[in-house]
């Protein structure tokens, strides 16, 4: 069997038992402990001089190798290209989005030289798998090194319109540095769509119709590859144990004693501009605002752990947070009764489950949201007996697939706020009947369904065509890594 090389912006710290984190980390490391294989990127530190060394450890079948970044290339690749002009603008944010010739140059430079790294570490049949924005160019930087194995990319963000990727200067580079994969994964549909239509209007390329659930053949900058949407999932099984478990659990008990019989209304999310924070809580002000029977009988818990907290744009949304929580308790509060517990901290997984499978309402409402796990996560941990109703975003790829959730339009605070009415009020029957329908769907398409689709459409794409003044006949014939 091949290898699996994992390459990943972070790779996730692994204690005893796996990754502590979610989804794609503990999909991740399963498909690598079946298969055997490497898990390669960077390690998290940030050096403040000399050379980062690559570091190589074994674990059983899984070897990990990271390096670190020295602090110019942090800034240029990680918090400038990436996360200032990428992350914003492929979740629509083109306000947001700044741009620095010498940042794409640092990001282009990382790639190139992470790649480099890799090289040495590469069998011929290996099967490399890229995952997020952060590495579009690491093909096209493997390929310039003579590497023939087979690539894969997904990208776990949106891929956005046109239109708006136009705004990042470098798109058609970005375009033509993804087309070097051999196959591209996208969360949902819409896209997939958006790159095929980038690739047929802004790129001259082409794009065969789809049949069934096959990937798309792509013609583009001189490659033929092939794209396709795979929604990635969680392991909703275990997930509902965690939360079983954790329910009998202190901070569940802490948080019970306080709360008496009030409802509860929960939002969990790495404090993003992305997730429509500011407009959850608005949402949430306009209900007790609407419907004063409410007071008293409801708390909204939001746990938001700091995230890229060294960018003014996270400072930002933290102080306008923070800002927002403290004006709506100032209007409602009582002595026993805090309407919003907004918590700046990380919390185990363990707790986390049990607090969703305590909530009454999973409040997830991004502006935008590749996927968001937190929404399957929530839909997971629930008690079929009494299950929660989720509250989700439209613009969450999970809408398309969690169809029994209560969709919303975060920009329509109104409509947010009737959402929650109606999720707080909503009869058992009606509440069994969305989950199941939700539950079903999450066991049928888990972490493992997604990654296996993935690999299998991999390992059926063609070896990357090359372009057509290079010979067919010699491309196998060369190494595999050099
Ligand atoms: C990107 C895309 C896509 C959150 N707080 C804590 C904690 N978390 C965990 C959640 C969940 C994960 O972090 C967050 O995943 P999301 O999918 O919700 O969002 P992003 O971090 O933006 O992820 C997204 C995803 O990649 C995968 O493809 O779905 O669209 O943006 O698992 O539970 N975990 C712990 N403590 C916390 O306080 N332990």
């Amino acid at each position: 069997m091949s290898r699996l090389i994992i390459v990943s912006n972070r790779v996730a710290p692994i204690s005893e038992g796996g990754p502590a984190a979610g989804g794609l980390a503990v999909g991740v490391y399963d498909a690598l402990k079946e298969t055997g294989g490497m898990w390669f990127g960077w390690s998290g530190d940030v050096l403040a001089s000399g050379q980062p060394q690559i570091k190589v450890e074994e674990r059983g079948p899984v070897t990990f190798a990271t390096i670190g970044l020295v602090r110019r290339d942090y800034d240029q690749y990680y918090r400038g290209f990436s996360n200032a002009t990428l992350w914003p603008a492929f979740h629509y944010r083109a306000d947001l989005v700044q741009y620095d010739r010498h940042e794409f140059g640092g990001y282009c430079r990382v790639n190139e030289w992470l790649a480099q790294q890799l090289v040495p570490l590469l069998r011929e049949d290996d099967v490399i798998w890229v995952h997020d924005y952060h590495l579009i160019p690491f093909a096209q930087a493997l390929r310039a090194r003579g590497v023939k194995n087979r690539i894969g990319f997904f990208l776990h963000i949106p891929f956005p319109a046109s239109q708006v990727l136009l705004a990042v200067p470098p798109h058609r580079a970005l375009v033509e540095a993804m087309c070097s994969y051999d196959l591209l994964g996208f969360q949902t549909r819409p896209d997939l769509r958006a790159f095929c239509d980038y690739v047929v209007n802004e790129a001259d390329g082409a794009v065969e119709p789809a049949t069934g659930n096959a990937p798309q053949v792509v013609n583009a900058f001189g490659r033929t590859l092939h794209a396709g949407a795979y929604p990635i999932g969680v392991y909703p099984d275990e997930i509902a144990e965690l939360a079983k478990a954790g329910a009998r659990g202190k901070p569940l008990r802490t948080l019970k004693a306080t709360l008496h019989a009030r409802k509860l209304i929960i939002g969990v999310e790495r404090l993003d501009y992305s997730k429509g924070l500011v407009e959850r809580f608005r949402a949430f002000e306009r209900l007790l605002e609407h419907i004063p029977s409410m007071h008293d009988k409801v708390s909204l818990l939001q746990i938001a752990p700091p995230t890229r907290a060294d960018m003014h744009a996270y400072q930002d949304i933290r102080l306008q947070l923070e800002a927002e929580s403290g004006r709506i308790n100032g209007r409602f509060a009582e002595l026993d009764w805090t309407p919003i517990r907004y918590i700046h901290r990380q919390y185990e997984r363990s707790v986390l489950a049990a607090l969703f499978r305590a909530a009454n309402v999973g409040y997830v409402t991004p502006l935008r949201d590749g996927m968001n796990l937190v929404a399957k996560e929530y839909v997971s941990a629930q008690d079929p007996d009494d299950p929660g109703v989720l509250v989700l975003s439209r613009f969450a790829g999970a809408a398309q697939e969690l169809q029994g959730a209560l969709i919303v339009n975060p920009i329509d605070i109104d409509g947010m706020a009737e959402a929650l009415a109606r999720a707080l009020d909503m009869p058992l029957a009606e509440r069994q009947s969305r989950y199941q329908d939700m539950i079903a769907q999450l066991r049928e398409n888990n972490v493992s369904v997604w990654r296996d689709n993935f690999m299998r459409d991999l390992a059926g794409s063609g070896r990357g065509a090359m372009p057509p003044d290079v010979p067919q006949a010699d491309t196998d014939a060369l190494p595999a890594a050099q």
